[in-house]
């Protein structure tokens, strides 16, 4: 649980004209300035909690990894290494293609670690990332444990919401960044310019759990900065926009050939002032780290609100910032409702329908079917896509243990035995007592 939420069960889910006057209200937020290739639609979808407790889970792995390994997490030592199988083990379980990147650097081998999740628009790719290596001389557990964690944790995520952005998420750990930006470095020399224009973003957080915090927000893309800033706001934390990163972390790179990037900061080896310990609270005339780079960058050397509210603000800007414009994708295969249906609770199953004409012969083999369902215990919920001729197909059963919110999750189903054209439906049911919730949309894509 983040220390600044509270895990009660849910009052029943708004009631859909709620919802939609909510939702009216975040889509006629005034655009922001919008950068080159960078778009920030409101979210379709709030980002969820990102437990402290994994992410100093990942933290706690990372220093054993360390310990174990001669006492760091360095560029071309067994910690390293170990490090990268550690991340790359979590994303293949949680589904994510993952692919290693190997180069080498002063005579020794180094590796970036991405993580692509399958789906969204492969010409529109948001990107973040934090590089994973250590100095030599400790086990670098906010300089990067902190940021490599941050994202590792959101982008398990992404898996358990099954997100389904209108954009292609990428996440990269990168290698051999203390020696220089070497692994980021050569991942963007290496990708293709056709490959480079497809990235909207790139998010870069490199210690963001210092122990006398500063909340600094990179000054790069205004949107990608006001995404940020606005979530700071939001909690009534005071930022400060981060001047001297320029060129120091893995960001750089990317900005060098033209690709937005924004990201977060707590600070390192520079000196905390009255003024900022007046607004984030820590010790003036104290660095922000005072362990940067050295043996004592250990787990105790982590400030948790710190790192739970960034790790959030990560969470809050790669669900954001992966929404397009909300508009389903253009195409005559594409049938959608988007009318409200009300769920009753433990009670009888209720349908939406979707007329499809225009297509000829069956439909695909691969049929895609996008829920959105609005509930705050999904466990409660059994879905079923029925065809025209009243052949159901089962989509989701009810499962007790799972009481994370909402359904926003796309289903492939084999119906190259059903005619294509006719009413489809998809039928929701609740079945069991308490908690509600409501059809938001669904989507037929042929
Ligand atoms: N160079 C980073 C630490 C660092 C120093 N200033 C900034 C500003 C923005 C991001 C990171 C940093 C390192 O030692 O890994
Ligand atoms: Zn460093
Ligand atoms: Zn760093």
């Amino acid at each position: 649980m983040s220390l600044n939420r509270f895990a009660l069960r849910r009052s029943p889910a708004l009631p859909a004209a709620a919802a939609l006057a909510l939702g009216a209200l975040l889509a006629t937020a005034a655009p922001a300035a919008q950068a080159a290739g960078t778009t920030a639609a409101p979210a379709a979808v709030a980002a969820p909690d990102i437990p402290l407790a994994n992410v100093k889970a990942h933290l706690t792995q990372f220093q054993s990894i360390a310990t174990a390994n001669g006492g760091n997490r360095a560029h071309g030592r067994p910690g390293y290494k170990a490090s990268i199988d550690y991340v790359k083990a979590k994303l293949d379980a949680a589904g994510y293609t993952t692919s290693l990147q190997q180069f080498t650097s002063g005579g020794a081998v180094g590796y970036n670690l991405i993580a692509d999740w399958p789906g969204g628009d492969a010409n529109k790719v948001l990107m973040a990332g934090a590089h994973l290596d250590s100095v030599t001389s400790g086990a670098g557990i906010n300089d990067n444990g902190s940021g490599s964690a941050a994202v590792l944790e959101t982008a398990l995520a992404v898996s358990r919401a099954q997100l389904q952005p209108d954009k292609h998420l990428r996440f990269a750990w990168w290698g051999a960044e203390e020696l220089g930006l070497v692994g980021s470095r050569y991942y963007v020399n290496n990708l293709p310019s056709t490959e480079r224009s497809k990235l909207s973003g790139y998010l870069n957080f490199d210690m963001i759990g210092s122990p006398n915090a500063g909340y600094f927000v990179y000054d790069d893309d205004p949107v990608i900065e006001k995404t940020f800033k606005d979530y700071y706001a939001g909690l009534s934390i005071p930022t400060e926009i981060e001047t001297e990163g320029d060129g120091r972390s893995d960001h750089a790179p990317f900005k060098n050939v033209g690709i937005p990037v924004g990201g977060l900061f707590s600070g390192a080896d520079y000196t905390k002032t009255a003024a900022q310990a007046q607004k984030w609270g820590g010790t003036a005339g104290q660095a922000f780290d005072r362990c940067y780079h050295s043996s004592c960058d250990n787990t105790s050397n982590i400030n948790d609100t710190a790192l739970d509210r960034n790790s959030e603000a990560i969470a809050h800007a790669i669900w954001t910032l992966s929404a397009g414009t909300g508009e389903p994708p253009t195409g005559e295969g594409v049938f959608s409702n988007a009318t409200d249906v009300a769920v009753p609770d433990n009670g009888a199953a209720v349908t939406s329908s979707i007329a499809v004409t225009g297509r000829t012969g069956n439909a695909p083999a691969a049929l895609q079917v996008g829920v959105d369902i609005k509930h705050t215990y999904r466990g409660d919920v059994v879905i079923d896509l029925l065809a025209p001729d009243g052949t159901a197909y089962r989509l989701k059963n009810s499962s007790s243990g799972d009481s994370a919110d909402n359904v926003i999750a796309t289903y492939p189903v084999n119906a190259s035995s059903e005619t294509a054209n006719g009413t489809w439906k998809l039928r929701v049911q609740d079945v069991a007592a308490q908690d509600t919730g409501y059809i938001d949309s669904w989507k037929l894509t042929f």
